[in-house]
């Protein structure tokens, strides 16, 4: 089956963004505070350019504080960058957002140069419910999958700041493996778009050293240190009555308990990771990305020319092409 990441709707909100933003005084991305990293948008960083920018962790009550602080160290030490944590569905912090973005932009405000702010980021990372919280009513649609929010809506907060609510994007070719994952645990990508127990494993193998003593706890293991993730994955499934007829373990039922619990903080705050792993895994990434470009390149050279039959720059949705898989196509 085709996988759908990157659905129609995406497409057109790109084009939005793209028609929107000479218009625009500050881009405000909202990040997963559990992966800020994957879930930044690299289509979008591309798309505002130099735009004066505020980059908020939100959803940092589900996140490590400790991790949080490295990561707003990280953005905020880089040049024109501001960066705050925040609990969308919170009030106060939230409110810190209008007064950040006001400094940002010093001379616009008044009647006649109202300050425009577009909310952007990721399927399901709370934009709706941001908004939602500053203007105090439910005036934007939320829920907890990704896609909720179709076409862009202007919102008048006050007479001199409108805020623009965007659909959730996501970019056309993750190539950075452990995003892909990282993006599904956390709900960035909708669930008929990636294998439950592929997606259970990775995010078991990342946990694991970190925060194994919360997987302990909430399955009641024991030492699991020995195991491979697969056996661990096996173990909360018999933990957890999860068995097949005929005594067989019921890895997909495990899958899906491991993955909600993670989602819904049952494991405790947890962040996939830090920006040094991060840096790390974007390093492979773009090296591995230029290889497969380069095989599609010498692949080219071979093959003569086939009508309506090119490679197009998207992927898997985990980013993870099988060998010798050089140009999925998700549409
Ligand atoms: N725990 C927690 N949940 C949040 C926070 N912000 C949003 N949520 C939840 O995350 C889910 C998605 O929120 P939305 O505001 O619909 O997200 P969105 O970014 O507008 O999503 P799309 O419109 O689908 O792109 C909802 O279930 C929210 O209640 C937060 O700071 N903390
Ligand atoms: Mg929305």
């Amino acid at each position: 089956m085709a996988i759908q990441w990157f659905p129609g709707h995406m497409h057109a909100t790109r084009k939005a963004i793209v028609k929107r933003l000479p218009d625009i005084d500050v881009v405000i991305e909202l990040l997963d505070a559990r992966a800020p990293g994957s879930s930044a948008n690299p289509l979008l960083a591309e798309l505002a350019g130099s735009k004066p920018s505020l980059k908020v962790l939100n959803k940092q009550d589900l996140a490590d504080p400790a991790r949080t602080a490295l990561w707003l160290a990280h953005y905020q030490a880089q040049p024109g960058t501001n960066a705050l944590a925040l609990d969308a569905s919170a009030s106060a912090p939230a409110r810190q957002l209008i007064a950040a973005s006001r400094t940002l932009v010093p001379l616009r405000g008044g009647m006649v140069k109202p300050v425009r702010v577009l909310i952007c980021g990721i399927p399901n990372v709370g934009k709706s419910t941001l908004i939602n919280t500053l203007i105090g009513t439910r005036k934007a649609k939320t829920g907890d999958e990704p896609g909720i929010t179709k076409t862009e809506q202007r919102i008048a907060l006050a007479s001199d700041f409108d805020l623009f609510d965007t659909p959730g994007l996501l970019w056309p070719r993750i190539v950075v493996e452990q995003s892909g994952y990282n993006l599904a645990a956390t709900g960035g990508i909708g669930r008929n778009a990636y294998d439950e127990e592929e997606v259970a494993l990775a995010l078991l193998a990342s946990v694991r050293q970190p925060y194994g003593d919360r997987l302990q706890e909430r399955y009641k293991l024991a030492d699991f240190s020995r195991l491979s993730d697969d056996a661990l994955l096996a173990d909360i499934a018999r933990k957890r009555g999860g068995l097949l007829p005929g005594g067989q373990v019921n890895l997909q039922k495990a899958a899906e308990i491991v993955i909600n619990d993670f989602r819904s903080g049952a494991w405790g705050r947890i962040t996939l990771e830090t920006p040094g792993e991060f840096a790390l895994w974007c390093e492979a990434g773009l090296l591995r990305e230029a290889e497969r470009q380069e095989r599609v390149a010498a692949r080219t050279r071979k093959k003569p020319p086939q009508r309506g039959g090119e490679a197009t720059d998207t992927g898997p949705v985990t980013g993870m092409p099988e060998p010798g898989d050089e140009g999925s196509s998700n549409a």
